[in-house]
């Protein structure tokens, strides 16, 4: 017995080397337990996207029976909704901007846009766009420090880019019908039992690499009242974010503006949710437009998005379909 008590320790206190040597011992960090090198190696940029193989696509794929298409983008127009100071324009430069003058007359315009366009309207969250400021760097997933992939002129690293495109399984899970209601009270926080619930009642399932999108009615607002959109809004709370992180999804998703509760569980700690997820490579889709889809019943479906190729960009704007 001495000799195994022995061992015991010998072992433990190999391990707490290993641990010490490798900087992985009390690795907590403000963002919880440090979440870095990446089950996909320390080079690897994309996260969740790497849980969307050829038989993910191929089972999403599957999901189509009736050729039936959801957009589930917004129109990006002025008089949408914008989180704190983020602005939107659209001009026509010259109106034509370009008058050739040729002998058929031909004229043509162009378009000017301006605004944070990864992250205003329907928003495709990159990996790039939260971190953690730790130890006076910030930083993001894979242990990546802004100090070194930041630049005036974008992301070296992380930029949305990286994420390619998606096809895959996407669950509705609709949590207005769950309850009951018109829509989801303001600051309301879904729990993991609103999210067993949904999903019994709905007959689907979460599995690894899925897009789960939430429906919590406060899409309703979207320019009916921007106001009360924006003040604060239903979503899950962060101990059910890390209950779908720990199943291996590939992205959340929502009708409303930052598709967690706001405010959280914990008021101190503004949007933990997304620190969370995209510090640990997972994805986000805000401002999705789940009208039809929820009026249909629809909550299994593929979902298919390509984010823009803004290179070094922290999000992309788009219009994500739903096929079912
Ligand atoms: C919020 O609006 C809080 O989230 P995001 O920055 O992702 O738009």
């Amino acid at each position: 017995m001495p000799d195994r008590a022995a061992q015991r320790v010998a072992a433990f206190l190999g391990l707490w080397l290993i641990a010490s040597l490798t900087g992985l011992a009390g690795a907590q960090t403000p963002a919880g337990p440090r979440w870095w090198p990446s089950e996909w190696g320390p080079d690897d940029e994309r996260g969740a996207a790497n849980r969307l193989t050829p038989a993910k696509v191929l089972e999403a794929a599957a999901l189509i029976k009736e050729g039936r298409v959801y957009e589930l983008g917004r129109p990006y127009e002025v008089g949408m909704p914008l989180f704190g100071n983020r602005h939107f324009s659209l001009t026509i430069p010259g109106l034509p901007t370009v008058i050739t003058g040729g002998e058929n007359g031909v004229v043509f315009n162009d378009e000017l846009v301006s605004g944070e366009i990864g992250q205003i309207g329907t928003q495709f969250d990159g990996l790039g766009h939260v971190g953690t400021e730790i130890d006076g760097d910030y930083v993001f997933y894979n242990g990546f420090k802004l100090s070194e992939f930041g630049t005036s002129y974008g992301l070296t690293k992380l930029g949305v880019e990286k994420a390619g495109a998606i096809f895959t399984r996407g669950v509705l899970v609709d949590v207005v019908r769950y309850k009951g209601v018109e829509r989801l009270g303001p600051e309301y926080i879904i729990t993991i039992e609103d999210i067993e619930g949904t999903l019994a009642m709905e007959g689907v399932e979460i599995r690894p690499g899925d897009a789960v999108i939430f429906h919590t009615g406060w899409g309703q607002l979207w320019k009916v009242d921007n106001e009360t959109f924006g003040a604060s809004e239903p979503g899950p709370g962060i101990t059910a974010i890390k209950w779908l992180a720990a199943q291996d999804i590939f992205m959340t998703a929502a009708d409303n503006y930052a598709m967690e509760a706001i405010p959280g569980e914990n008021p101190a700690r503004s949007i933990e949710g997304h620190q969370w997820l995209l510090s640990r490579g997972i994805y986000n889709l805000e401002n999705l437009d789940l009208s039809a889809l929820a009026a249909d019943r629809v909550y299994e479906f593929a979902f298919i998005f390509s984010p823009l190729k803004l290179v070094g960009a922290t999000g992309s704007p788009g219009n994500p379909i739903a096929v079912r």
